[in-house]
């Protein structure tokens, strides 16, 4: 139960805003505010109520995220955690947010499948007391400070070492881009780093949904409306993975014919780079299940929190061995 005293201190927090500033990877600085009023989120020295909306299990990235998360947010851990998989439908994600309230958990947690589309959600939470940790996934929104905190990647960054890399690396590249969920905050930003790049090199563009079945499907269709292509950019190691049986279904040679780009790190992905069939992978870090438990740990005790917290990442070229990639966690 939130204590009443809390949600009318949080509200008065929210009304007067929190600056924005940008941590360093791992660092912090300071932003948001928690729940305010006495230590532990229940109120009674309880376990803290958690209400996590995970938008899906699209990915072995997302796979790993959503066992980050619930390794780390166990009763052991003083957490009676609610997880409810979206099935990447927002409209799931929302009817999942509005049980949370109605339920009324002490934090909320979720990993929004798009940007938009949030601002009722948003202000029936706000309107509720209840304090919003955002994960992974970033939000668009009207709703004036939405949200007490998020931790996740910084997507234009990987976006932008990517076309670094292909700038270095493929100067002469003819590229397709393999987009993930469009609209999505990784999308958006993975795309808007990496043309900021090379952006003159793509030939074309279009969205596999980061799944491996839906990158195949694109990927097939763009060696035919774009045969000049010689370097895939793909969002996640998913679609890069249908890519790579794509281009060898066309009778082509993935990482030589065409170059493969992408971006997660997760151990298939990681594999295709030993196996010379993806050229350079960007890290996405899904593993921060101990920071996000430590984050809602303050939320609820009305500590102050970081507004942002960058997961720390780096990225792989050809020069991986299998070691590196038999010892990766995910
Ligand atoms: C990135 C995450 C993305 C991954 C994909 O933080 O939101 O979503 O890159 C996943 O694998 O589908």
């Amino acid at each position: 139960m939130f204590h009443a005293s809390r949600r009318s201190f949080l509200s008065a927090v929210a009304a007067t805003g929190v600056a924005l500033t940008l941590a360093a990877c791992g660092g912090s600085a300071e932003g948001g505010t928690g729940s305010g009023g006495d230590a532990g989120g229940s109120g009674d020295g309880g376990a803290i109520r958690v209400g996590y909306s995970q938008l899906g299990a699209e990915s072995g990235w997302r796979t790993a995220n959503t066992e980050s998360v619930k390794a780390n947010l166990t009763a052991e851990n003083g957490f009676d955690l609610t997880f409810v998989d979206a099935q990447q439908k927002q409209e799931n994600q929302i009817k999942a947010l509005r049980d949370f309230v109605a339920q009324d958990v002490d934090v909320i947690a979720f990993s929004p499948v798009v940007e938009t589309g949030w601002d009722d959600v948003l202000q029936e939470i706000k309107d509720a007391g209840i304090p919003v940790v955002l994960v992974d996934r970033t939000v668009d929104t009207t709703v004036e400070d939405p949200y007490v905190t998020h931790i996740g990647s910084d997507f234009k960054a990987e976006g932008t070492k990517a076309g670094e890399w292909v700038k270095a690396n493929a100067a002469d590249a003819k590229i397709f881009e393999l987009q993930g969920t469009l609209g999505s905050g990784a999308q958006v930003d993975r795309e808007e780093g990496f043309d900021a790049v090379v952006g003159s090199q793509v030939v074309g563009k279009a969205s596999g949904n980061f799944t491996r079945a839906e990158g195949r499907t694109a990927t097939e269709a763009a060696l035919q409306a774009y045969p000049e292509t010689t370097l895939i950019f793909t969002h996640n190691d998913d679609m890069g993975l249908g890519a790579v049986e794509a281009i060898e279904a066309a009778g082509k040679t993935p990482g030589t014919d065409i170059q493969i780009v992408s971006v997660d790190a997760v151990r298939d992905g990681l594999q295709a780079l030993v196996d010379k069939k993806f050229n350079y992978v960007v890290e996405c870090n899904p593993a921060f299940g101990d920071q996000l438990a430590e984050l809602i740990k303050k939320v609820a005790a009305g500590e102050d929190v970081p507004k942002e917290t960058v997961v720390e990442e780096t990225a792989f070229d050809q020069t991986i061995t299998q070691a590196e990639v038999d010892a990766r966690p995910y």
